[in-house]
């Protein structure tokens, strides 16, 4: 199957002239034999120019005047050629990497080079993805390097394969048969990681199970970490907080314990001894209920500084995150993980990154950025970016989420003036912290094509893109992966980007229109629930979040209301709280309206829900269209699967469309405006909808 290949396929380059300059290029390869991680630059070369040139790649043992390509480190290069890349290499960090192309002694020379081995991996997929998109190579000096230091993906993997809030079929570990048997998967997942820069990976669900940190698991660990090491990704693992009760036979986890200090002391120190490398630890504590230091009456900085304390000695990190809401809080759900964790802020060791989610409440079609953006300047912050669709569709639903991502990371938080960007938070250089992180809870598993929809594959891509560098444009992302992907015709390339880009904004409109949010059914999250108002906790329940009743909609985070607001930027807080000035798609999330509340266009608010619903409808009829005009480019294989999925995406959009506007209706009795289509059910039949089974939850979550 193609589409395992990712955006690895290195089609055969049709084009003559461009194909022989290639050949040019890599006629003879001098390729520095300094480790493992350049092993597999040579392997990558030697399995795509072939394809690409169908011509074999010669290696030259040194470099000599026939040498048309070369990749070394700067240190190892001659002295000529040190100078001729010597002001760009100034210019890149330890991973960051030079394609640059001389001549010498009147022949041609590329020359990809860096300051470490790595950087000669990333240097070389750079290499090969010009060469994918057509590029001439030879025209350019390319100088990159990330500007984020942890690029790292969050598994949901439990360790009986099921992955929590997977789309894309089971785990691709399979702990049964390592540590012995290495799953050829394993080394294209790092390769396809590595292709976009990904460099650390987090094996294990954030509901953790102990077990993966005894000596049994501990095994298997290692021979993962053995392979990923070569394509330059470090390996973390999750850790439950009761660890030393479950799997250490102490009878607390108290992290001011002195045998509980000394039991993850000593547990760091043996994983270590198998995996030098290792990350470090993810915790997920005291949320929704997972054990944590609160349990013994200490708080997050007790938790997260005892682990790391463990790990200092082995330069290991804390990655603690701050997803937390309390069933024992009654204040907006919104506030609560600001609220708790903004007086810790200085008070972490230095190993120690706290994990922020994107949004306040939990990855939503749309939501306004985290307020601890910003707020929060002496810790160092990762953002948490979700890349399974829990809330958008699962994998059936075609939605490119760069164009998401890309709208936070440009968020202005105005916390240190104008310009104080998320992005610039994340890569260290507002606030000056020295580790930094973007993590992407991942959408991969092990259906053939990784990622269950296939052009899911594209928000891997974009979000390894995005962590790289988180100032890329969205388009510039979507045009390098269907190039890549699929081809370099500029009569494919432009509808289809513009269906991609269109997406994220579609399943807005169909799903949380004008800063609706959390109105999914029960548990699983698939399909529309606004009804929903039995569940344990209050802020698990659709209602509270839409407030909708016979006088309007949407929840009041003013001062009137939860007061949320005061968690921004006294800029934001002022320009939020006002509905003239708050830009609208973010008008239900702060702001609780009568139905009859004029929106800029001049339509009442329930006129302007409907018709947004209906514009997310017809968005997706037109990427079914847009997917139809492009059949002359695709395979019938292709096509068919893309356009089958296309059609449950519109059915889905109907059906939120139709039971969210007959729900509302019965609160804003009015009739639905024209150009909005009739329901085709009633509203007790979308509520009878039952889904005893949905993939990617855990019983716990039913
Ligand atoms: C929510 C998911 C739940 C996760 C939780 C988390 O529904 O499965 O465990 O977030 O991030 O989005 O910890």
């Amino acid at each position: 199957l193609n589409d395992y290949k990712l955006w690895l396929k290195y089609n055969k380059i049709e084009n003559h002239d461009l194909s022989q300059a290639y050949s040019k290029t890599t006629n003879a390869v001098y390729i520095a034999n300094i480790g493992d991680i350049i092993k597999n630059a040579k392997r990558e070369l030697s399995l795509a120019l072939p394809q690409m040139l169908g011509t074999q790649v010669t290696y030259e043992s040194s470099i000599t005047s026939e040498t048309t390509l070369i990749i070394d480190v700067f240190n190892n290069l001659p002295e000529d050629l040190k100078l001729a890349v010597k002001k760009n290499i100034e210019n890149i960090n330890k991973e960051g990497f030079i394609i640059q192309s001389i001549s010498r002694n009147n022949t041609p020379l590329t020359i990809i080079t860096s300051k470490e081995e790595i950087g000669l991996l990333y240097g070389t997929f750079r290499f090969l993805r010009e060469m994918q998109m057509h590029e001439n190579i030879s025209a350019k000096t390319i100088v990159d390097s990330p500007k984020i230091q942890l690029r790292m993906l969050n598994h949901w993997d439990n360790l009986d394969r099921s992955v929590e809030r997977g789309y894309a079929g089971f785990s691709l570990w399979n702990w049964q048969k390592l540590p012995e048997y290495i799953d050829q998967r394993y080394i294209d997942y790092a390769r396809a990681n590595a292709s976009i820069g990904i460099n650390a990976t987090v094996l294990t669900n954030v509901n953790a199970n102990a077990l993966v940190l005894t000596p049994m698991y501990l095994e298997k660990v290692e021979a993962l970490a053995n392979v990923f090491r070569s394509y330059g990704i470090q390996v973390y693992l999750t850790a439950r907080f009761s660890a030393p009760i479950e799997i250490g036979n102490l009878e607390t986890a108290d992290p001011l314990d002195k045998n509980v200090q000394e039991w993850w002391s000593n547990k760091a120190a043996e994983i270590y001894k198998r995996i030098p490398d290792f990350g470090g630890f993810l915790v997920k504590a005291n949320s929704e209920g997972q054990p944590g230091p609160q349990n013994y009456g200490r708080n997050h900085v007790d938790g997260a500084n005892m682990m790391a304390t463990a790990l200092k000695p082995f330069g290991g990190n804390v990655i603690w995150r701050a997803f937390v809401y309390s069933e024992h809080d009654d204040t907006d759900r919104a506030k609560q993980a600001y609220d708790e964790f903004l007086p810790y802020d200085g008070s972490f060791k230095d190993n120690v990154i706290v994990q922020v989610k994107n949004g306040p409440i939990d990855f939503q079609p749309r939501e306004p950025f985290h307020p601890m953006f910003g707020a929060y300047k002496k810790t160092p912050l990762a953002i948490e970016f979700q890349i399974t669709q829990e809330y958008l569709g699962f994998s059936t639903h075609l939605v490119f989420l760069p164009k998401l991502f890309e709208e936070i990371l440009d968020i202005d938080t105005y916390q240190k003036g104008t310009g104080s960007t998320i992005a610039k938070i994340i890569d260290g250089s507002l606030y000056g912290n020295k580790l930094t992180t973007m993590a992407g809870v991942t959408n991969i598993g092990t259906d053939l094509n990784w990622t269950g929809h296939p052009f899911a594959q594209a928000n891997w891509y974009g979000f390894g893109r995005l962590a790289w560098d988180p100032n890329l444009n969205s388009g510039q992302i979507a045009d390098e992966w269907i190039r890549t992907t699929y081809t370099n015709d500029k009569a494919f390339v432009e509808p289809i980007k513009k269906m991609m880009l269109t997406s994220r904004e579609a399943v807005v409109n169909y799903m949380n229109p004008l800063g609706l949010h959390h109105i999914f059914d029960t548990g699983h999250h698939y399909g529309p629930g606004p009804w929903v108002d039995d569940l344990g906790r209050p802020d698990w329940n659709p209602v509270y979040y839409h407030n909708a009743d016979k006088n309007g909609i949407g929840f009041d985070r003013t001062t009137s209301g939860s007061n949320a607001l005061e968690q921004y930027a006294p800029f934001l807080e002022k320009a939020y709280s006002n509905t003239n000035t708050i830009p609208e798609e973010y008008l239900l999330w702060f702001h609780h309206l009568p139905w009859d509340y004029k929106l800029n266009n001049g339509e009442i608010l329930w006129d302007g829900i409907a018709l947004k619903y209906q514009e997310g409808v017809d968005q997706v009829d037109d990427m079914i269209k847009t997917w139809e005009a492009a059949k002359p480019f695709l395979n019938e294989e292709q096509f068919n699967e893309v356009h089958m999925l296309l059609q449950i995406q519109l059915k889905e959009a109907k059906w939120w469309r139709d039971a969210c506007l007959l729900y509302f209706q019965t609160f804003s009795n009015l009739p639905l405006p024209k150009g909005v289509e009739k329901p085709a059910h009633s509203l007790e039949y979308y509520q009878s909808l039952k889904f005893p089974f949905a993939p990617g939850i855990k019983p716990s979550w039913n």
